[in-house]
């Protein structure tokens, strides 16, 4: 009887645990801007986001972490921006910072069964980070073999309106833009087969059912992300006629920077081919169209939770990864600092949280992972950026209105917003300042107008003082994929092809004893390379030794040096030879004992092998600084540094 009553206690206890904590679902859209029925949009047709706000707390002024796809989800999977990552662009953060726990995994450690499906993190293949979930869904075994690209549409697609290009923008073209200003009906009967459907269904089979512990469910959606293809009923619930435009500026970028005025007046070559068409209500009709099917996606997860055992205790958050331009500022896509790739739909609904809300105040996609940790009583060992907003849920009637950070593609690019501002700064020094309440479609730049220095030094101030090194791209890595898995590899593995013929000198060791080394020689055909272990943000070192007694203590001072070295990353590289003798390093403040720099030179980013030759005419190799006769210094490498060859010869 006794251990009955404890069986039943610890029964009881896990129960009750699982039942104060809630399940959340991630509802998750791609390129999708303000345009939606709860933040006023007059044309757009949101039956089911205007359900989720009358039963929630919805943003008005929330704005992304990143301006496209793959920052924007890294920050926010992360908990990080950019300015700490590194991730301005398609950095893959889990390869550059391994030792950052993604959301989901923060869950699962927790005590959450953790499930997700679709576009969450950026689309090609090797962007799903794929810890931290119990399972992540894919359509065919297929796609995880070539990485896990989410392969939403492709141009053989059985489904795909006919003919393809479909819309009037690409018609002519051949081959066409891609999917870019695509836009088209899909057959109504086709709405089961689109990908977006599937990954939905998948998400409603899962939270109709009742799970042992909480759940966290992300489902992520590719519309209304191009192409614009959507069944045809969602462009039938819209009247071509009654269409209307945003409001556009034709001088609107007269004012700004010039680089930034020089890309977009090169960009508004789209606006102007769509204007020529009478094609700009067409292109936007597709995109409401796709926001209306977004929307049907969403009522069939409300309608699930809603008919489930998880109706009273499951948090339903929906974001889009950034906004979209449709001709303001004549551009058509995101990557800008502007409101009309930074404002995003970010509703929150559950237990706990207030209904029928609506919060000015502005806040970040970055506050997703605090607020979530707090709502789901994760530990978290990590600092993350942002704030939880877990007390303005609870009660908006707190919010504070702050500075947030939008950090643009590169170091020092940025945009701080809060209710009254925006200011951009771009890493060129070029500048932009709106007061928002007066001038919410920015059209009028007062960066350099007199009286505002003092507005834009308090927002300068709000921003980061550092901004981390972009972190190895993408581009510059190789994926592969292993059976259903997959890693990134670097793109400039040494290879004995691209190694330069050798020449005669005296070959130098590599010190493997010194600590600060770390060297490990790797058989490369015949040839040895070594690289020397990545210590981030700080130099690291190789040592070499001669060999050729008669170029010691001062017997041979005159040589030319070779050195072979894989040319990737960014830095400096100080070439340092030993100058123990105190008759040579007279000049330095150590005197003895210290290396002197005899050359410097810069490794850029072609992943080629090089050679830097020089002449060193006043060595003193002794071998009694630090065990080593010269010394490279990668300077704060971003990228483990691979040398092949440091060769020594008399200078004749
Ligand atoms: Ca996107
Ligand atoms: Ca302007």
């Amino acid at each position: 009887m006794k251990k009955l009553l404890c069986l039943f206690a610890m029964s009881w206890g896990a129960t009750a645990w699982a039942a104060e904590r809630p399940n959340v679902v991630m509802f998750v859209v791609d390129d999708m801007c303000d345009w939606i029925g709860p933040m006023g949009h007059a044309q757009a047709i949101t039956p089911n986001m205007d359900r989720l706000a009358a039963r929630g707390v919805t943003f008005q002024n929330a704005h992304t972490a990143g301006i496209f796809c793959a920052p924007s989800r890294s920050a926010i999977f992360s908990g990080r921006h950019a300015s700490t990552t590194g991730c301005y662009t398609t950095q893959v953060y889990y390869h550059n910072h391994p030792e950052i726990t993604p959301l989901q995994q923060v869950l699962q450690n927790g005590g959450y069964a953790t499930y997700g499906a679709g576009k969450l993190f950026h689309h090609p293949a090797g962007f799903v980070d794929l810890r931290g979930w119990n399972e992540f869904f894919v359509r065919d075994r297929g796609q995880k073999r070539r990485g896990w690209a989410l392969e939403t549409w492709t141009v053989d697609d059985p489904i795909l309106p006919k003919p393809y290009p479909n819309s009037i923008f690409n018609h002519d073209r051949k081959p066409a833009n891609k999917f870019f200003l695509e836009w088209g009906r899909v057959l109504n009967e086709n709405e089961g087969k689109m990908a977006d459907t599937i990954r939905t269904e998948w998400a409603c089979d899962l939270v109709r059912r009742k799970h042992g512990k909480p759940f966290f469910v992300a489902v992520g959606l590719y519309t209304p992300h191009f192409p614009n293809y959507a069944p045809k009923k969602y462009f039938d619930l819209y009247d071509p006629k009654k269409i209307t435009l945003p409001p556009y500026k034709a001088d609107d970028l007269d004012d700004l920077p010039p680089a930034v005025r020089r890309a977009k007046t090169a960009r508004s070559a789209i606006h102007k081919r769509l204007e020529k068409l009478g094609a700009v209500k067409d292109a936007i009709h597709g995109y409401l169209a796709c926001i209306s099917y977004a929307d049907a996606m969403l009522g069939r997860v409300l309608d699930a939770i809603a008919s489930g055992p998880n109706a009273d205790n499951t948090i339903v958050v929906l974001w889009s990864d950034h906004g979209y331009h449709h001709g303001e500022k004549l551009d058509w896509g995101k990557h800008t600092l502007w409101e009309r790739t930074s404002n995003v739909p970010f509703l929150w609904s559950g237990p706990g949280i207030a209904r029928g809300a609506s919060v000015d105040e502005t806040v970040s996609l970055i506050d997703i992972f605090r607020t979530l940790r707090e709502l789901c009583g994760a530990p978290d060992r990590l600092s993350r950026d942002g704030v939880s907003l877990a007390s303005v849920l609870r009660g908006p009637a707190s919010a504070k209105d702050r500075d947030v950070l939008l950090p643009g593609m590169r170091p020092g690019e940025y945009a701080i917003i809060n209710r009254g501002w925006r200011y951009i700064h771009y890493a060129d020094g070029g500048e932009e300042l709106y007061d928002i309440r007066r001038d919410p479609n920015e059209w009028e730049n007062l960066a350099d107008k007199a009286g505002f220095a003092s507005v834009k030094k308090r927002l300068r101030a709000a921003a980061p003082k550092t901004f981390a090194k972009p972190g190895t791209g993408a581009r510059e890595l190789k994926l592969v994929t292993e059976g259903e898995s997959f890693k990134w590899r670097s793109r400039h593995q040494p290879s004995a092809k691209a190694l330069p013929d050798s020449v005669s000198g005296v070959r130098m060791v590599p010190r493997k004893s010194n600590n600060e080394a770390q060297m490990s020689p790797v058989r490369l055909a015949g040839r040895s390379a070594w690289n020397s272990a990545l210590r981030s943000g700080k130099p690291t070192y190789f040592y070499f030794k001669l060999k050729e007694q008669s170029y010691r203590n001062g017997q041979q001072p005159a040589v030319q040096v070779s050195i072979t070295y894989v040319d990737r990353g960014n830095t400096a590289v100080a070439v340092e030879y030993d100058s123990s003798d105190k008759h040579v390093n007279a000049s330095h403040p150590k005197g003895a004992g210290v290396f002197k720099e005899a050359h410097r030179f810069r490794v850029k980013q072609s992943g080629r092998w090089k050679t830097t030759v020089f002449d060193l005419r006043d060595a003193n190799f002794s071998g009694r600084c630090n065990g080593g006769d010269l010394r490279l210094g990668f300077i704060r490498p971003d990228v483990t540094p691979v040398v092949a060859e440091v060769l020594v010869k008399p200078l004749r």
